[in-house]
């Protein structure tokens, strides 16, 4: 709960300083500067290079890396759990809303990109505030994937057995829920 407090205040701090320029590196005496390009890397590692290159990175709720194609990629999903993601605004917006429990209706397609997949860090696919996703019932490790936000009358048929092989319904019964699409195994 801390953890997503935590992260509550670094997205809503991403979304309404995305105009400001952050300082880099050198303000940040906590982190050295490997590890924080270790991170920056890590965060581009989710999608191809012609959209992390140019994409905003955001550290531990920092944006370090000004962007210019409107994608923002960050090292981890949660904090510190290792699974970084590329996302696009509507992905963003979702996500500002899941962790801080606000209502979300998607009205366009949303699309984030977790090249990396989730690296045994552990999602249930019902619950994103399972208290100890690893061990959920419905977690199933998921390589390299995309998530795509769709209008949530468009879902009506797919599966949400992240087993079945294909893609699959993530978070189903909740406002977050989206489409999980493997594109390669894990
Ligand atoms: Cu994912």
């Amino acid at each position: 709960m801390v953890n997503l407090l935590k992260s509550a205040l670094c997205v809503s701090a991403i979304l309404s300083t995305s105009l400001v320029a952050v300082p880099v590196l050198a303000e940040d005496n906590k982190m050295s500067e490997d590890l924080m390009t270790e991170k920056i890397g890590r965060a581009k590692s989710a999608a191809p290079a012609s959209i992390s290159d140019e994409a905003t990175i955001v550290v531990d709720g920092k944006v370090v890396v000004e962007g210019s194609n409107g994608w923002t990629c960050m090292p981890d999903t949660f904090p510190d759990d290792g699974m970084p993601m590329c996302n696009d605004a509507v992905w963003m917006e979702m996500l500002t809303a899941m962790i801080n429990k606000k209502d979300y209706t998607a009205t366009k397609i949303g699309i984030s990109y977790m090249l990396q997949g989730d690296r045994g860090a552990g999602v249930s696919n019902s619950d994103p505030y399972h208290p100890d996703p690893k061990n959920a019932d419905d977690y199933t490790e998921t390589g390299p994937h995309l998530m795509i936000i769709v209008p949530k009358a468009m879902l009506e048929g797919m599966t949400d057995d992240p087993s079945s092989g294909g893609p699959y319904v993530m978070w189903k019964d909740t406002p977050y829920v989206h489409i999980m699409v493997p594109v390669a195994d894990k």
